[in-house]
């Protein structure tokens, strides 16, 4: 999800009474989120009218990009129904017709629309098995190795430790959003020296810095044979994504370098992602 302005994963349990006992944990990236409930019972207190409907939100936010969340739902009513969507806001397109001009629902604001989408359309959770929904996963085949799969000659970090397909911080790598499967995380000052094995032409990766710390800078150079290939321009927070492409003829020893830019190392957090070798 891209050009929004926020979005939230939203489980919602549907039943008998006690479906509002439901328990449920989210995980974004493999890290537990923090989530939020809201349940009928309570929705409902304000009118004096018992329910007649029962059910039980489970809201957690997510950043910005393409991430991987998984939903750990205990429903406490067997004949339960359980459904996934993602909802949010994002800037309102010039075409969208304007909100009305009477007193504002405090949630919506005339700059913004609001978008929704169903994950995991409502399904049963009364067979007591676990239920497991994977969606496929996009393959790349490249001409050529990934550098996580080579070893390194040297390998330094201003802070921590330089890290394959993980941030400097021993977490999911990202850029601006994206999230970064393969790759190497590091923090400037840092070097990473590699013998190149024979029968590469091109280096090439994605850079940037990771948006797990903020206020830092970096910039990113490449060296052959201690002669400079490419520097960057200062990449922080905010920088998107740059693709680089060095050609490697001749070169047997290869340097990934990262700078501060100057204004010291602090939060100096960098990925190296999907670098690798090309034929
Ligand atoms: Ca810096």
């Amino acid at each position: 999800m891209t050009g929004i302005d926020s979005a939230e994963v939203c489980v919602l349990c549907e039943g008998p009474p006690d479906v509002a006992l439901s328990t449920c944990s989210l995980a974004v990236d493999g890290v537990d989120a923090p989530v939020a409930s809201s349940a009928s019972a309570s929705a409902f207190a304000a009118t004096g009218k018992p329910a007649d409907e029962h059910w039980i939100w489970f809201i957690t936010r997510v950043p910005e990009g393409r991430h991987t969340v998984e939903v750990r739902l205990n429903p406490a009513a067997p004949a339960s129904t359980v459904a996934v969507f993602a909802r949010g806001t994002a800037p309102a397109r010039p075409s969208d017709a304007p909100f009305d001009s009477g007193p504002a629902f405090p949630l919506y604001r005339p700059e913004r629309r609001t978008w929704s989408r169903t994950l995991i359309p409502p399904m049963a959770c009364n067979t007591g098995a676990a239920v497991v929904q994977r969606r496929p996963r996009e393959i790349i085949t490249i001409d050529g190795v990934y550098l996580d799969t080579l070893t390194w000659s040297e390998a330094s970090a201003g802070w921590g430790e330089v890290r394959l397909n993980r941030s400097v911080m021993d977490k999911p790598m990202t850029i601006t959003g994206r999230r970064c499967l393969r790759g190497i995380g590091t923090h400037a000052d840092s070097r990473i020296d590699y013998e190149l094995p024979s029968g590469f032409k091109t280096f090439a990766a994605t850079i940037g810095y990771d948006q797990e710390v903020r206020g830092g800078s970096v910039v990113f150079v490449i060296k052959g044979d201690d002669r400079e290939l490419f520097r960057s321009p200062v990449v922080g927070r905010d920088t998107a994504p740059i693709e680089v492409r060095v050609p490697l003829d001749g070169v047997s020893r290869l340097s990934l370098i990262v700078e501060d830019a100057g204004d010291g190392i602090a939060a100096d957090h960098a990925n190296w992602a999907d670098a690798r070798l090309l034929k």
